[in-house]
């Protein structure tokens, strides 16, 4: 082979004439359209494709320097990405937004639109997803060797439409115009097996008569800011087994091998639209199965391409398991180094354990993975069998160290009896792994105390707090340039990977005209979202309103109703009282339902019809209005973020694991209005609580109020909370159908109010009384806005990735000559 120096691989050029020259060159033969026939679709893929080339070094330089026997390499394993948008990131990254569309205008065409017109790839479902990509933004960006896997799921998370107040799906059809972004690495293939039988041999499990899946993977490039530094993000997609179908085709079964050839490919069709329920199906389980088996082969094969042996494994790989999703991944490495690779059973477990870490995003017990053993035995079966021998040998160590406990087996056991026979993938999880951690410190704290408290006191130095965190450059660089500049002006670009810098900005808070430069550029990105929102849904917003936003999933416990009843007591107090000095409101939501997820449905449902009422309502003007913005997701929320005021982080304390969203906000100039819950609580000791406002019983409250409460108490007792819950239960919002929100009202009268609602309710009302009171004194609003924004330096993923890689990794920065 000839050595890559040898070849002249030099990046393009990155002026404005090279620039146009390259997308022309890239519509031509690429594309492969004229400039007078090309689409708009056309220009942004010949777009993309120049901006590619110009990464293209960077990254092959990169790989090169991480395929060397003395770096540690991390694989971060993960069912969900959301990536956002690409073309814009690697714009940033190589510092020629401007040159682009320089270029782009001499050619006619808008850099604006393009960008726009790129598909989001909603390869995730919320907040985890998110995490992952911010993740991978900042590992490469420090030069950290981490390879993210994934599935490059053919459909993603759904489009949402809005019909008579309706959530309404629509498949996301991503790719339908090509993703330029994509490298396809039809070299890179395993193949990977399901079902069929064991067969032993002497001491030997074979695995036999499987029906097998080719997985091929996808490579896409996550580019360093300012760096030549890349990481590589690797998505599978599965492909049916060539072999097997000609063989049908050949006798003429077309219709049986065209079957075949879908149900394999099946596999990386969907994203499961779930954001923490789960139901025992077979599909999801084959997805996860997919995605650690085809991993950890190319794990495997990278590694022995190297050092030609894996009895190092552990001192040259971290692999990381994002939530319980991928935990297969452990008796799979297990499996592979056993039947494949002549390990002894003794070893692969002793290089096994070393290798794996976990973060737990959940304490909620309905979200926690379970398979039913006679499932998994089904579809793996040797797989089956390793859990069980793990657990075997994990349960006589917890008996020899702790006889007296005659309880503590049945519940440490990786097979829940109890309920049927069900495999506890978190606790395979924590049995294996040698670091679990958190991702705030009340929920690290409230994960020791509760979830895994007996594993707490087995392994007592396994578990660990690594608070998350979002990166700077898609959060505040791309997402607004505005307050980007004002910053700039004052401490130079640095921030940018050095997050903590926002701190020198805190003498300025005391200066009227840095108060006054950061409320323009509020003002102005308030206005770019007017604007959005008249165009997509032809309402008109006040951008002077105080815009206050919740946008997240919709989930009980994130409370969306709570907002709304806030919202309604608003609408209540506005019509007895129309001449009081108003602070004028925009509600802004937005987020998806689960589709089978009922009650989340019906508040969405609840949203826009009291939205309709309240905007169509000529008494109230411009004080009060309720938007509710479709199809939320990365891109929406690059433009939403930087123009709120107010964020609502209002989730029943001790269920909201983190929340990442809150950091965005707070770090664009928004105050928040939060419980005691999640990140909110290190948000508040970093801006300091006074420049929040914080309301609503902590986590200790609610678990106390747990055991003696009654919802149908605050009903009674409180006369403006009464009136607003008949107004949802007797069809105040729509006339037509007046039992349509019965079930919500029953949801928090008869059946529990689950979530606390109530309980929350009089102290949300009059911490939004605080609010109002603060808007009017602008001054002294804009102070509280710069001291969150000055002080936001923590939550920089950058951070967080370093503390994954000191306490948890241990690999270092690559260098790059
Ligand atoms: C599992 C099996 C089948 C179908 C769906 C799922 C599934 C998918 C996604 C279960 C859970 C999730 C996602 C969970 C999630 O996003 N958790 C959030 O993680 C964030 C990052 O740590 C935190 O900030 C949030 O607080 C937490 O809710």
């Amino acid at each position: 082979m000839k050595n890559l120096c040898e070849f002249d691989y030099s990046s393009p050029d990155k002026d404005i004439a090279s620039l146009k020259r390259s997308i022309v060159y890239k519509l031509m033969f690429i594309v492969g359209t004229f400039p007078e026939y090309a689409t708009e679709s056309d220009w942004l893929n010949a777009t993309s494709y120049a901006i590619r080339d110009r990464l293209v070094e960077r990254w092959l330089k990169s790989t090169k320097a991480e395929i060397s026997p003395e770096i540690k390499q991390v694989y971060y394993i993960s069912m969900e990405f959301l990536m956002g948008r690409f073309l814009t990131n690697a714009m940033l990254s190589l510092g020629v937004y401007q040159e682009v569309k320089q270029a782009l205008l001499e050619l006619g065409l808008d850099l604006g639109s393009q960008i726009d017109l790129e598909p989001d790839p909603g390869l995730g479902n919320g907040g985890l997803g998110r995490l992952a990509a911010c993740f991978l933004d900042s590992c490469a960006t420090l030069g950290y060797p981490v390879m993210g896997y994934g599935i490059r799921y053919e459909y993603g998370m759904f489009r949402q439409k809005i019909i008579n107040g309706e959530q309404h799906e629509i498949a996301d059809n991503w790719l339908e115009n090509g993703n330029p972004w994509e490298f396809p690495r039809h070299e890179a293939q395993f193949q990977v097996n399901f079902g069929g039988r064991l067969q032993q041999e002497n001491d030997k499990s074979l695995w036999i008569d499987t029906l097998n899946v080719v997985a091929q993977p996808y490579d896409s490039i996550v580019p360093g800011y300012n760096t030549q530094a890349t990481d590589t993000i690797r998505l599978w997609s599965a492909k049916a087994n060539n072999a097997l179908n000609l063989g049908k085709f050949n006798k003429g079964e077309y219709l049986e091998a065209t079957e075949a050839k879908d149900r394999s490919e099946n596999i990386s069709r969907i994203l499961y639209p779930d954001d923490s329920t789960l139901s025992g199906k077979m599909l999801r389980l084959q997805q996860e199965y997919f995605l650690v088996s085809a991993s950890v082969q190319d794990i495997l094969q990278r590694h022995y391409h190297l050092h030609n042996r894996f009895d190092n494994l552990k001192e040259s790989i971290a692999i990381h398991l994002n939530d319980t999703h991928p935990v297969l991944a452990i008796p799979e490495l297990m499996r592979q180094l056993i039947d494949n690779h002549a390990m002894s059973w003794d070893d692969a477990w002793e290089q096994t354990i070393c290798i794996f870490s976990y973060t737990n995003h959940t304490l909620m017990g309905e979200a926690l993975e379970t398979w039913p053993v006679e499932m998994i035995g089904r579809a793996l079966p040797r797989h089956l069998q390793i859990i069980f021998q793990l657990n075997d040998k994990f349960l006589k160590q917890v008996k020899t160290q702790f006889p007296d406990d005659n309880d503590l087996l049945r519940r440490v056991s990786i097979i829940d009896e109890d309920n049927g026979r069900n495999i506890r993938m978190a606790w395979l999880a924590v049995i294996i792994c040698h670091q679990v951690n958190g991702v705030s410190e009340l929920h690290s704290q409230l994960m020791v105390q509760s979830l895994f408290t007996d594993f707490a006191m087995i392994y007592p130095k396994k578990f660990c707090n690594i608070t998350n965190g979002i990166t700077p450059r898609r959060w505040l660089a791309l997402a607004n340039p505005p307050l980007s500049n004002v910053i700039d002006s004052y401490i130079g670009e640095g921030w940018r990977t050095n997050l903590e810098q926002l701190g020198e900005l805190m003498p300025l808070v005391k200066e009227t005209k840095f108060l006054h430069q950061l409320k323009d550029a509020k003002r102005m990105n308030k206005q770019n979202l007017a604007k959005l929102i008249q165009q997509k849904m032809g309402i008109t917003i006040n951008p002077d309103a105080l815009f206050d936003v919740q946008i997240k999933r919709i989930h009980e416990y994130k409370r969306q109703l709570l907002n709304v009843l806030g919202i309604i007591t608003r609408y209540n107090r506005i019509l007895q009282n129309p001449e009081k000095n108003w602070v004028p409101r925009v509600f802004i939501f937005g987020g998806k339902a689960a589709s089978a997820y009922y009650n989340a449905k019906k508040i969405i449902n609840l949203i826009n019809d009291i939205a309709s009422t309240i905007n169509n309502d000529e008494r109230i003007k411009d004080k009060l209005k309720v938007i509710f913005i479709p199809n939320y997701g990365v891109s929406l929320a690059q433009k939403i973020i930087p123009a709120a005021d107010l964020s609502e982080q209002i989730s029943l304390a001790g269920t909201e694991a983190s929340g990442t969203g809150n950091m965005k906000f707070a770090l664009n100039g928004a105050l928040t209005i939060g419980t005691l819950d999640g990140a909110n609580i290190e948000i508040g000791e970093h801006v300091g609580f006074d420049n929040m406002f914080i309301f609503g019983n902590n986590a200790q409250e609610v678990a106390a109020l747990r055991q003696r409460y009654s919802p149908r108490r605050y009903y009674d007792e409180d006369i403006e909370l009464h009136t607003v819950l008949n107004q949802i239960a007797n069809g105040f919002f729509n006339n037509n159908d007046p039992d349509k929100y019965k079930s919500i009202f029953n949801s928090l009268i008869e059946f529990g109010d689950h979530y606390q609602v109530l309980a929350d309710y009089r102290s949300y009302v009059d911490t939004h009384d605080k609010v109002d009171a603060l808007y009017h004194d602008e001054n002294a609003w804009l102070r509280k806005s710069a001291l969150n924004i000055c002080q936001m330096g923590y939550f920089s993923a950058d951070r967080a990735v370093t503390e994954y890689m000191q306490r948890i990794w241990k690999a270092t920065a690559i260098s790059l000559k």
